[in-house]
């Protein structure tokens, strides 16, 4: 039984075994989540990214896909780097937001994590209009078969908060 919560603030801040990653293909840092994850995580998590592309990832992790690391000096086991969709008018990339949430549960249940915090991949620097994502998220976590027991969404503002609580009603 998975229950699915939410909470506003600073994904940096909270205490889970996984935390999600709104990361780039490059897996070496940017703004936004990806910026907060490594200031506060610490050089372990980039040190391991940066194995992971002279490794597995050589050509970066593709969108859509998730990888996990160490959490470093945050308050977690692992953090989960996943790499959301640009939005696109013109193209329909829904289907990589949603895989983006279900390879990230296939990850965390790969490791054993039983509880997972997401921010709201891609609705930032990538600019997915929010309501749509907090669907798409939601839909995706709910319709993922995981052992993860608790999925926590971690929303930076008030508009995102928002738009996920009527999502998950
Ligand atoms: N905790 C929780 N949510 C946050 C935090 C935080 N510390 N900081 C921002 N948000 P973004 P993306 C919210 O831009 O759109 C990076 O440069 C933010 O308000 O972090 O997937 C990467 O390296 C927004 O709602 O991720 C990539 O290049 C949401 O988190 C690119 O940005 C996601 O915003 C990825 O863009």
């Amino acid at each position: 039984m998975t229950t699915l919560t939410l909470t506003q603030g600073d994904i940096t801040r909270e205490s889970a075994d996984a935390l999600v990653n709104a990361a780039n293909s490059s897996l070496l840092g940017g703004g936004g989540v990806d910026g907060a994850i490594h200031r506060r995580g610490g050089p372990a998590i980039l040190e391991e990214c940066r194995t992971l592309r002279a490794s597995r990832y050589g050509r970066g992790l593709p969108t859509g896909q998730a990888v996990a690391t160490t959490a470093g000096d945050l308050d977690a086991r692992w953090v989960i780097h996943t790499v959301g969709p640009v939005w696109s008018a013109t193209e329909d990339r829904s289907d990589l937001l949603a895989s983006c949430h279900r390879e990230s549960l296939r990850v965390a249940d790969e490791l054993g994590a039983r509880t997972v915090a997401f921010p709201a991949i891609s609705t930032g620097v990538y600019r997915w209009p929010l309501d749509d994502a907090a669907r798409i998220a939601v839909e995706t976590v709910r319709n993922t078969p995981t052992a993860v027991e608790e999925i926590r969404f971690v929303l930076f503002d008030d508009r995102a908060y928002e738009a996920f609580a009527r999502r998950i009603g």
